[in-house]
This record gives C-alpha cells, sequence and structure tokens, in this order.
C-alpha cells in the first residue's frame, strides 16, 4: 500500500476494534532475519496465547515458539500409555497458522518428567520406552516443529553426568539412543542438546561437560545438531554468554542457538545486547529465543528479566535490542 493511502487510512485503523496497536516500534524477529538468522523467538503456551496481549505481541514481534511446558514428559505422557495433546497441539496449530516455526522442547529430561518413566530399572525396558516416547511424540508434528531439544540438562556442574533414571540405567548410552531415535523419527528436525549455566567460557560444565562430550559422541556419529545454551543470566553476564556461544559452536555442532534467554535487571543495561551481539558474531549461532514475553509471566519475575513489562510495553531492553539490529 502506498505510504499516502496509509496516512489516510491510518485514524480509521487505530480506531478499529479489531486492529491490535503494535506494541513495539519494530519486530525483533524481523531486524534478526535482515541480519541472517532464523528468528528471536519466546516461549508461551496454550494458558497464556489466550491471556491478554500475548497472543498480539508474539505475532508481531517474534519469529519462533517453544512450548514453555506443554511438550514435557509429564505433560504429554502422564501414565503409560496415555498421551494427552490438547495443550501441545493448540500451541502447534496457534504457531503454524502464522507461519512461525517452533523449538520442541523437550523429549528426555529427568525434571518434569512422568512418575511412571522415573521407576523403570530395566534397560531394555527403558530404551524401549525413550524410543516409543520420542517416536510417538516427533511423529505427531512432522514436519512442524524445526528444532528438537531432544535431551535436556543432562551434566552436573562439574561436567559429569547428572543422576537420574535415564543415566542410573543406560550411562550415557541415552545419548545415542534418544538422537538415533529422534533422527530415524524425522529426518528434517535439527536435534538439540540443551543446558543451564553454560553461561562463562571457562566454566566446567561448558569445556569438560558439554563441549569435550558433544565432540566424542559427533565423532561416534551421534546424530546431534545443535547445542542450545539455556541463558538463565544474572546482571552483568551477557558479555560472558556471547563468548560462551563462540565455545560451544567450537565442539564442532552445526549450530547453536540462545534457548531460553532472562536477565534478571540489574545496572548493566547492556546485557541483552550483549548476547545478541554475541549470536550475530558467530555464524553457527542460528537464533535467540527469550523465556517468557511479561516479566510477571517470568518464572523469576523477581528480577524482571523480560523484554515487556506488565502492560504489554516494551522496555529498555527491548529497544536495546532494537538499537543493536538496526545499525
Ligand atoms: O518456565 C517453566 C516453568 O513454568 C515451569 O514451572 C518450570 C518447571 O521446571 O520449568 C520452566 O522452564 C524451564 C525449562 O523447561 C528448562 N530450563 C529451565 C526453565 C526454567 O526453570
Amino acid at each position: 500500500m502506498k505510504a499516502s493511502l496509509l496516512f489516510l487510512l491510518a485514524p480509521f485503523a487505530a480506531a478499529a476494534p479489531t486492529v491490535e496497536p503494535r506494541q513495539a516500534a519494530q519486530s525483533i524477529d524481523a531486524l534478526i532475519k535482515a541480519k541472517g538468522k532464523e528468528y528471536f523467538g519466546t516461549c508461551t503456551d496454550q494458558r497464556l496465547l489466550q491471556t491478554g496481549r500475548n497472543a498480539a505481541i508474539i505475532e508481531a514481534n517474534f519469529g519462533s515458539v517453544t512450548p514453555e511446558n506443554s511438550m514435557k514428559w509429564e505433560s504429554l505422557n502422564p501414565q503409560r500409555g496415555v498421551y494427552t495433546w490438547g495443550q501441545a497441539d493448540y500451541l502447534v496449530n496457534w504457531a503454524t497458522q502464522r507461519n512461525k516455526t517452533i523449538r520442541g522442547h523437550t523429549l528426555v529430561w529427568h525434571s518434569q518428567l512422568a512418575g511412571w518413566v522415573r521407576n523403570i530399572n530395566n534397560r531394555n525396558e527403558l530404551i524401549g520406552v525413550i524410543e516409543n516416547h520420542i517416536k510417538t511424540v516427533m511423529d505427531r508434528y512432522k514436519g512442524k516443529i524445526y528444532h528438537w531439544d531432544v535431551i535436556n540438562e543432562m551434566f552436573n556442574e562439574d561436567g559429569s553426568l547428572r543422576p537420574s533414571v535415564f543415566s542410573n540405567v543406560l550411562r550415557d548410552e541415552f545419548v545415542g539412543i534418544a538422537f538415533r531415535a529422534a533422527r530415524a523419527a524425522d529426518p528434517s528436525a535439527k536435534l538439540y542438546i540443551n543446558d543451564y549455566n553454560l553461561d562463562q567460557p571457562g566454566y566446567a560444565k561448558v569445556t569438560r561437560g558439554m563441549v569435550d562430550n558433544v565432540r566424542r559422541w559427533l565423532s561416534q556419529g551421534i546424530p546431534i545438531d545443535g547445542i542450545g545454551t539455556q541463558g538463565h543470566l544474572q546482571a552483568g553476564q551477557g558479555a560472558g554468554l556471547a563468548q560462551t556461544i563462540r565455545v560451544l559452536a567450537g565442539s564442532g555442532v552445526k549450530e547453536v542457538a540462545v534457548t531460553e534467554l532472562d536477565i534478571q535487571q540489574g545496572t548493566n543495561t547492556q546485557d541483552y545486547a550483549n548476547v545478541v551481539r554475541g549470536c550475530l558474531d558467530e555464524p553457527k549461532c542460528v537464533g535467540i529465543t527469550v523465556w517468557g514475553v511479561r516479566d510477571q509471566d517470568s518464572w523469576r519475575p523477581q528480577g524482571n528479566p523480560l523484554l515487556f513489562d506488565g502492560n504489554y510495553n516494551p522496555k529498555a531492553n527491548y529497544n536495546s535490542i532494537v538499537q543493536l539490529l538496526s545499525r
């Protein structure tokens, strides 16, 4: 539409009740795509999408969604043989209808795990259960979920294997089992290993944990495509995460992503911009996902860690990203 026509229509558009005003001047998703990245995303789920202005904000400013809770094992498959798809389907349909890509989260995780899985102590039974879960979930959303967090949070802080039903029964063999099952289920999905506290380049969980192990697993032919660093940061940690993105990329994976970014507010107002710059500077970094829209809907609301305030207005954090990406 010509600018002059837009100008004529503007007063009517503003008055029309069905038109949701933009909450932010520019889409950070459009801006990061213009820099060659795949997406700027956020987590959400059905309840949030049906609350307030969340859906409108996500539609206008984000290009990817991650289900915050609806695809976790306890949500999808709370009892053996019983799958409850309602909330996950809602998210997938919402995103697909609006051309948003989806990061699936998450297939194998010790937390928010169904109780019946936690009690398995037979090796073959557990292998079968892991393979069946991955196949069942990935089949349902085949071609619709672009990235999958196949394994979540499997390392201790010192880089060793975290105790869980998976590592207790199968040691680290469950990594190959899970990634091979995922590759077979949807060969076009990008398969990730995801973890938190991968925020400082020299930290043991980064070096001895993620990087050394992923390098070894890749050399064994295990089909890991990417590493996700969650990025639940304290104020001042943005620059460290930017450096860590590069270290993770050095493991030999094809891609890396910041998957759950939120930053406790402090005096450093450049944290968000520092993380985004870190992703721009690393060619393997494909995108960034923030862990929620509004501060008060965050899993840790105390530090006002997100990009929008309680009234759904974009905060200085949001504008600092716009500024950086507009250069
Ligand atoms: O944001 C999620 C919150 O609503 C849940 O109550 C919580 C339960 O563990 O999980 C949160 O999301 C987590 C994510 O799935 C994995 N990494 C850490 C996230 C924050 O706890």
